[in-house]
């Protein structure tokens, strides 16, 4: 995937996953996540987030989030640029590989991910904290 596409991509599934970002110029922040606007976000704020986000993708309430439904909360015109990057993201958290993500692979993966994000390892992700995750997203 080129280096632009993959930007996009990340461009579109931020703002999906965090509704809030989609409307304001400076893009995803910790705010998304940080239900006591303490500043900073505890794994339980984070997985409560991913919960919500989770819960709205699952548009036919099986229990199962697959990579069309995530793509059915898109504009259309959208749609099929950001299909790989789409497939790419449930990859990245479907543990039994079965191409579609349960709330239990979310929230196993969403324990990983704190680890990674939180450097500091004080069990709350800071401000700086989740612009360094988002830049390293971007430049990969
Ligand atoms: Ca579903
Ligand atoms: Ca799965
Ligand atoms: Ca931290």
């Amino acid at each position: 995937m080129s280096l632009k596409k993959t930007i996009l991509c990340t461009l579109f599934l931020t703002a999906l996953f965090s509704p809030a970002a989609s409307a304001r110029p400076g893009g995803p922040s910790i705010k998304d996540w940080d239900m006591n606007r303490d500043g900073k976000a505890s794994l339980l704020e984070m997985q409560t987030a991913l919960r919500n986000q989770f819960k709205k993708a699952d548009s036919n309430t099986d229990r199962f989030v697959t990579a069309e439904e995530i793509l059915g909360l898109m504009p259309f015109f959208v749609r099929d640029r950001a299909r790989d990057g789409v497939k790419e993201y449930i990859r990245g958290q479907d543990s039994n590989g079965d191409g579609k993500l349960t709330l239990d692979e979310v929230m196993a993966w969403s324990k990983k991910r704190f680890a990674e994000i939180d450097r500091n390892k004080d069990s709350y992700i800071s401000k700086d904290e989740f612009q360094q995750a988002q830049q390293q997203r971007r430049g990969k």
